[in-house]
């Protein structure tokens, strides 16, 4: 396992907490050391942000001296799957190196050959970055083909609907993405994300082991209404030659075991969970809402990203829930997003929860 912790209190309280914060404490010397450079975690459970400024005499850890560097790449790999999303400020990069660093992520980490960047069904062919780059809008979904309609405040979104993780409608979905915000609104627009690991973590063993043995159906419907409405037919492959066909449906493990830290997670999310495959529908119904309100009403297992020009997020999907905030009424937000393909979503049963593995890495 590639968690040490430094001290052991004996207080299990103490030990869960000194553990969330010495979670990426390196496996061997060698390995390079992201954490010895000035940096801070959002909160315990979820979210580290590495510093643009040293306020301790640590060294300022950019993403320039990241970025080519197969050990430094896989290193953020690493405590990317361990703290769920992580942040740089003034972060240099262009839509280009955005694509090649969330591929290196996976690829240093493990990732099946064959999986390589989404190229996203609604991309249209001779999109502005190419096909591997989704533009992130407020006022377009992808493309400005696909314009949104939904501004007026009685019309809008309410957000607590819109946590995702990325493209789970894919039979190979994502591991890692990033996102930078390129025209920054002038106030709004934030990007909050969850925890998969503490919302597992945070449910009843009898609940867990119910979790345990379910599969849940998957589908990209907002997608489907959008190719509905504008006609045409959606890209394929998409990134991987599992990920092909029109009905962007796929089935998988309701808890799912992250293969970089080993941990179990909570896998339905609103946007494209439909169905609890096992139960009645009336069931898959009461338990989706109720699983889908332990994400988006816990602000315990969330962090919340306010921009800023240059800032960067790299998140594991696998792992985390995340949300945009469309409180804007005329201004624009515009990003660009890279989105890369991991494995096909699996559950070990000999892997444990987050809190688990690491009070016994501190046993
Ligand atoms: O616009 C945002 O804040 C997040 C958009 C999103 O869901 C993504 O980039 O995957
Ligand atoms: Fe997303």
């Amino acid at each position: 396992m590639p968690v040490a912790v430094q001290e052991q209190p004996t207080n299990p309280i103490e030990s869960i907490k000194a553990a969330l914060t010495n979670v990426t404490v390196s496996e061997t010397k060698e390995a390079f050391d992201l954490l010895s450079y000035a940096h801070f975690d959002a909160t315990p459970s979820i979210g580290t942000e590495f510093r643009s400024y040293s306020k301790d005499g640590k060294p300022i850890l950019s993403i320039r001296d990241i970025l080519g560097n197969k050990d430094r790449e896989k290193a953020l790999g690493k405590l990317v799957s361990e703290r769920g999303v992580v942040f740089f400020r003034d972060a240099v990069i262009s839509p280009e190196e955005q694509i090649k660093l969330v591929d290196s992520l996976g690829k240093l980490n493990g990732k099946p050959s064959t999986s390589g960047l989404h190229v996203h069904p609604l991309t249209l062919g001779g999109s502005e970055f190419g096909d591997e780059v989704s533009v992130i809008s407020n006022q377009f979904v992808f493309d400005n083909k696909y314009k949104r309609d939904d501004f007026s405040v009685l019309k809008r979104r309410f957000h607590a609907d819109l946590w995702h993780s990325d493209i789970t409608f894919e039979p190979v979905p994502s591991d890692y993405a990033s996102l930078q915000i390129r025209q920054l609104p002038k106030v709004g627009g934030d990007t909050l994300w969850a925890s998969a690991y503490e919302a597992y973590d945070r449910l009843s063993p009898a609940y867990k082991t119910f979790l345990e043995g379910l599969t849940a159906t998957h589908i990209g419907q907002g997608f489907i209404d959008i190719l509905k409405k504008n006609g045409g037919t959606f890209r394929e492959p998409r990134g991987s030659p599992e990920n092909v066909g029109q009905d962007l449906s796929t089935v998988h493990p309701v808890i799912r075991t992250n293969p970089v830290t080993g941990w179990k997670g909570l896998f339905v999310n609103r946007g494209f969970t439909k169905r609890i495959n096992e139960l009645t529908q009336r069931e898959s119904d009461v338990l989706l809402d109720f699983l889908f309100g332990h994400i988006s009403a816990n602000h315990d297992l969330q962090v919340r990203f306010r921009w800023e020009e240059n800032s960067l997020a790299i998140w594991d999907n696998r792992s985390t829930f995340h949300t945009a905030t469309e409180d804007l009424d005329s201004d624009k937000r515009v990003g660009t997003r890279s989105v890369s393909l991991g494995e096909r979503p699996y559950l070990d049963p000999n892997s444990t929860g987050r809190r688990e593995a690491l009070l016994k890495a501190g046993a």
